[in-house]
């Protein structure tokens, strides 16, 4: 398909829904074996036949807003998407959120709010919140701007809302960017996607904000772009256990890590694995593997569904899939809305 068809809009969204619904099941667990997640996703195909449905949780839930909101007010308004945030968590507060984010998603409901910005800003003393739940919603905004100006702006803005540490909005922003480049080709070649991504980060970071956060924290001086580095170093190895890429990139709440490991994921899975089944295709792959990093498994799944899904396309996503995720089907037509946003159609 070519840049930024509608098939690659659709898989981006879509998959990105599918990711946050199968990857719920291993969410916060130590050790998956990979057995159980190839059996959990084998179940999907009985599943479509009339059981159940896999239920959405916080990372599709606001990132809906994000696409609501872009949608209905044809680019990015902070007020019309913090009053999203803030009405999606009051109707549904049981998805699953960050045990501090909730306390953000409370003050935005007050009609008396003057700064939409300020609740984040008052997160964890002051320092704001570096979770990745501003990059688990990012993606949107790469099927919503074809400048990659706008869409590294506004994802910074869109994640600013709840997330205010730089290591949260900059997760938020490589996350949108990987989506970017996938919609537009760019994992065709994947050694110049992550030098891009790499590239694209030295830039983000090069801030005062940034330098101080990573002190505070104990990180390297521009940690996004450090971790990028361990991405190109994994891809170069021909075996890498599930074990390493936990140690060298995490599978934790943090965008930190969280948002590189997702890349990797998609880098690692664009060839066939050993560990997994010939039948599967790479965006089954790329969820598999996610599945099987344990952690933030919904979180990084999603995430990395989002960037597979620009690359591989709706054709990738199996159907079986769709029919028992919740939010999969209205993600296919919702994306049709985003493709002529995106092309000012
Ligand atoms: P958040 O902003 O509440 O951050 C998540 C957590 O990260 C916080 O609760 C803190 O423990 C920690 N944290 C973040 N910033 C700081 C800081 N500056 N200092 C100290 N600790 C900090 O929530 P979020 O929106 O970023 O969400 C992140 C993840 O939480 C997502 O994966 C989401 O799915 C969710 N989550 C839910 C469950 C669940 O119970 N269903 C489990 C894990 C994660
Ligand atoms: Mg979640
Ligand atoms: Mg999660």
């Amino acid at each position: 398909a070519g840049p930024a068809s509608l098939s690659r809009l659709r898989g981006a969204l879509v998959a990105a829904v599918l990711g946050d619904c199968v990857g719920g099941e291993f969410e916060g667990a130590e050790e998956v074996p990979l057995d159980s997640v190839l059996k959990h996703l084998d179940s999907l195909d009985e599943e479509a036949k009339g059981s159940g449905i896999l239920e959405y949780s916080d990372d599709t839930a606001m990132a809906r807003c994000v696409v609501q909101s872009l949608l209905t007010r044809a680019g990015f308004d902070e007020q019309d998407m913090a009053r999203r945030f803030a009405k999606e968590y009051s109707a549904s507060p049981g998805r699953g959120y960050g045990s501090g984010v909730i306390q953000v998603l409370k003050k935005l409901s007050s009609p008396q709010l003057r700064d939409v910005y300020q609740p984040a800003r008052d997160q964890f003393n002051g320092r704001g919140s570096f979770g990745n739940g501003g990059a688990m919603r990012a993606s949107p905004f790469a099927l919503a701007f074809p400048d990659l100006s706008d869409v590294k702006r506004f994802a910074r803005l869109g994640a600013m809302l709840t997330h205010s540490c730089s290591l949260g909005y900059n997760g938020a922003i490589l996350q949108a960017m990987a989506v970017h480049l996938s919609l537009h080709g760019a994992l065709e070649l994947p050694q110049q996607f992550i030098s891009r991504l790499i590239s694209e980060m030295e830039e983000v970071e090069d801030d005062e904000l940034t330098r101080m956060d990573a002190r505070i924290l104990k990180e390297a001086d521009k940690p996004f772009c450090e971790r990028l580095h361990r991405v190109r170093d994994l891809m170069g190895r021909n075996k890498v256990s599930i074990e390493e890429v936990i140690s060298e990139l995490g599978n934790g709440i943090a965008a930190l890590h969280s948002v590189p490991t997702a890349i990797f994921c998609v880098l690692h899975c664009l060839q066939p694995r050993d560990c997994l089944p010939v039948s599967y295709g790479g965006l089954e792959r790329t969820l598999a593997y996610c599945l099987a990093l344990g952690g933030d498994t919904d979180t990084i799944a999603c995430m990395a569904g989002a960037i597979a899904g620009a690359h591989y396309g709706i054709e990738g996503v199996p159907q079986a899939w769709i029919r028992c995720c919740e939010g999969a089907e209205d993600a296919v037509m919702s994306a049709e809305r985003l493709y002529m946003l995106y092309h000012r159609v």
